[in-house]
């Protein structure tokens, strides 16, 4: 019989193997532990420790998680392979950010990072086309591809939604997308939104010469997000859209395996992320959330504007950069900037993001003084005249939408 109490989880001397999950936690302790009593805690609540001193038979300590290092407030913690099942992201998720964030032991605690094992990425399928979207579904060079959500957000009817797709698909936007809190509502229902949508969708692609697609927003419970894929497919589109902090990494997994069986991209709208990474000191971190993401499977991701826009969010360029790092194998995602962009905003975001990137305007099209036709032909402006290395006021000297919009909005960033 051993006995295993906190202390056990704890080895400063330990040298973490290849095959070991690698957490990096923000923590503060509470009154009157010190950092290793803390770290001791977290690393055993996040494995096969509890608060009582176990005794146990056997070889069950030697799935226990070990706190390796400390440094300031930041721990690392090491866990075995045997903690986890493969292909399982909520069971990943129980262990490494599951109870140790109500702990008392901590009054603070933050996933800050993780460094994945080989054998875990594997056991998921990562992204179906990742970067790759921009030039396998659209022709868009090394241009950034567009996309514009119709505001306002909910209310709008199928017969409008379509209708301003309409205009933005011709006015130069590659993406109709709908909103995060659209899916099915009265006014607005499913069915005849995909319906008029992709029909209109044809005739833009018809007049412009330009491949054209539409962000769908399935999010539902899993079995009706599977059946609204199928509908999407059905209607001859290529992306499905999900709300996938709301809907879960379970149901994320299924809808996965659904768009790999029907040939479809999934562009990840992850309303609900600041409840867990606005607070820099406790949660999980915007990076740990885009890793999760990626490591599931989603194409494209909303990752922030670095501080363009009308959102806060952490490290906007680490995250892309995570997103675009060798991961055994897996393909990239491509990042979204969006909230609060507009013509003017641009360059800068370019600047700071490159030119890999879904750029997502809202208020920033539909709120041109011209509406939603000029709005569209002004952020398209703004883009080729980025990528040709222009001053988009000279641009806009001959280029009158784009003129309107600089003199409507400038350079700011709204609030
Ligand atoms: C943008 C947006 C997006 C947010 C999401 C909105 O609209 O449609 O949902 O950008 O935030 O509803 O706010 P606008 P994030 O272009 O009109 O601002 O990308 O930070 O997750
Ligand atoms: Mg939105």
């Amino acid at each position: 019989m051993v006995g295993i109490e906190y202390s056990d989880f704890v080895d400063l001397g330990y040298t973490p193997n290849d095959d070991e999950l690698v957490c990096e936690f923000y923590i503060e302790p509470a009154e009157g532990l010190s950092m290793e009593d803390a770290a001791g805690r977290v690393a055993s609540e996040s494995s096969n420790g509890t608060w009582a001193e176990l005794q146990v038979e056997g070889r069950v300590a030697d799935i226990s998680a070990t706190a390796f290092d400390i440094d300031g407030n930041t721990i690392q913690v090491a866990y075995p392979p045997e903690d986890f099942e493969l292909g399982n992201m909520p069971q990943i998720l129980s262990a490494i950010a599951g109870n140790i964030m109500g702990m008392k032991a901590v009054d603070q605690i933050r996933l800050q990072d993780c460094d994945w094992p080989k054998t875990i990425v594997e056991s998921f399928k990562g992204p179906q086309f990742g970067s790759s979207v921009r030039n396998e579904i659209f022709d868009a060079g090394d241009r950034p591809i567009t996309a514009t959500v119709p505001k306002p957000k909910v209310g709008l009817t199928s017969k409008q939604h379509a209708e301003v797709g309409y205009k933005a698909w011709t006015g130069g936007v590659d993406l109709l997308k709908d909103d995060e809190n659209l899916t099915n509502q009265s006014f607005n229902r499913f069915d005849t939104r995909i319906e008029k949508s992709f029909k209109k969708r044809d005739k833009a692609e018809q007049e412009t010469g330009e491949k054209k697609s539409y962000l769908v927003n399935i999010t539902a419970d899993t079995e009706t997000m599977l059946e609204r894929a199928e509908m999407v497919k059905e209607h001859g589109g290529e992306y499905i859209m999900v709300d996938i902090v709301t809907t879960g990494w379970g149901a994320l997994q299924t809808v996965r395996e659904k768009a790999d069986e029907l040939g479809l991209a999934i562009h990840a709208h992850r309303a609900m992320h600041a409840a867990f990474d606005r607070v820099p000191t406790h949660g999980v971190s915007m990076r740990c959330i885009a890793q999760f993401a990626r490591i599931i499977g989603v194409d494209q991701l909303h990752t922030g504007t670095a501080n363009l826009g009308k959102m806060d969010n952490e490290d906007t360029k680490g995250i892309n950069e995570w997103l675009r790092s060798d991961l055994y194998g897996h393909k990239d995602v491509l990042p979204v900037p969006s909230g609060g962009l507009h013509a003017g905003i641009l360059p800068k975001v370019v600047e700071e993001l490159g030119s890999n990137i879904c750029v997502q305007v809202g208020g920033g099209v539909h709120g041109h003084p011209g509406g939603t036709s000029a709005g569209a032909k002004a952020l398209r402006q703004a883009i080729d005249a980025t990528m040709a290395g222009e001053d988009i006021h000279d641009y806009a000297e001959t280029h009158e939408e784009l003129k309107k919009a600089l003199d409507k909005w400038g350079h700011e960033t709204p609030r």
